[in-house]
């Protein structure tokens, strides 16, 4: 295992091609029919490898300069990643300039279809939605909290939340992930990546991201899940979440669907320092008590 010592962020990475070299070479007989979507990096497609297992392929277009960045970037967090509420990276390989990443396949696709398609959320019943909650929850406390790690996603939103046969969630894409030093605990980019509506104030304005910016992506998260609604567009107007907020709040019976609108709410505060970290999080979703004032 490599200890890493300081994260330089720029710096050029060995890609764990030896540990994957078998990977590598079972990609050549996998079939790339079917293409499953546009991801951040370039396609993705639906493959089988030769032992029939199903697997998700990331192409990766060789023109963009970013994109070899980012693609890096993917790998090295990914390479390190292990956790039940992330999407396990299988291997990658790179042949005549072009990079494939090859994750275990999602059956279920993302949360983003799942939760405003009208016939999917139907199935997604409130113990399933918990329960998505609480494993983005802990795959992202996982990403902040691991100590060779400590990533701040940076892109958290419906849809880059898998989910498997059981439809439990895993969180992916990691292109735009970082990782931040021990004695560090917010950095500025001039670069701000991700998705308005899902973005923190700070980091779309001042492009500041912190574990707390990651936070605030969690609220707007969970009050999708909750909702059924896309928060992410009532972006900037926090009159509206507020008043959106109480009257979810009012009209609701369960002290699980209330705590969980609660956290959504103490998540999508506008200052970071008011939000909750995901230690706090998690703890507050696996209570019994009731909740704080
Ligand atoms: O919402 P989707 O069906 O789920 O469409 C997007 C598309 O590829 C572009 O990102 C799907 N996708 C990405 N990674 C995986 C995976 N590991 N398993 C299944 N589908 C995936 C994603």
């Amino acid at each position: 295992t490599n200890d890493g010592g300081n994260e330089d962020q720029g710096q050029d990475l060995e890609l764990p091609l030896v540990e994957f070299e078998e990977i590598a070479k079972a990609t050549n007989n996998f079939s790339l029919n079917n293409k499953l979507g546009e991801g951040g990096f370039g396609p993705v497609y639906k493959g089988t490898l030769v032992d029939g297992q199903e697997i998700a392929v990331k192409r990766l277009s060789k023109t963009s300069n970013q994109g070899l960045h980012e693609f890096k970037n993917e790998v090295k967090c990914i390479a390190e990643l292990q956790h039940r509420n992330l999407v396990r990276l299988l291997g990658c390989s790179i042949e005549d300039g072009e990079m494939l990443l090859i994750y275990e396949y999602m059956s279920n696709k993302s949360l983003d279809v799942f939760i405003f398609d009208k016939e999917l959320s139907m199935s997604l019943d409130w113990p399933k939605r918990y329960n998505i909650i609480n494993g983005i929850a802990k795959g992202l406390l996982y990403l902040h909290q691991d100590s060779r790690l400590r990533i701040i996603h940076r892109d958290l939103k419906a849809g880059n939340i898998l989910l498997d046969h059981e439809m439990s969630p895993k969180i992916s894409d990691f292109g735009l992930a970082r990782s931040f030093a021990d004695n560090e605990s917010a950095a500025n980019t001039i670069r701000v990546v991700g998705t308005y509506g899902y973005m923190a104030p700070e980091y779309a304005i001042e492009g500041l991201f912190s574990v707390k910016s990651d936070s605030y992506s969690f609220g707007v998260l969970v009050l999708e899940i909750v909702t059924g609604k896309k928060i992410r567009q009532f972006y900037n107007s926090k009159d509206n979440l507020n008043l959106l907020g109480h009257a979810m709040l009012g009209s609701c019976s369960s002290s699980e669907v209330l705590r969980a609108i609660h956290i959504g709410l103490l998540c999508v505060q506008p200052y970071p320092q008011d939000r909750p970290n995901m230690t706090y999080v998690v703890s507050m979703l696996d209570s019994e008590n009731e909740l704080p004032k």
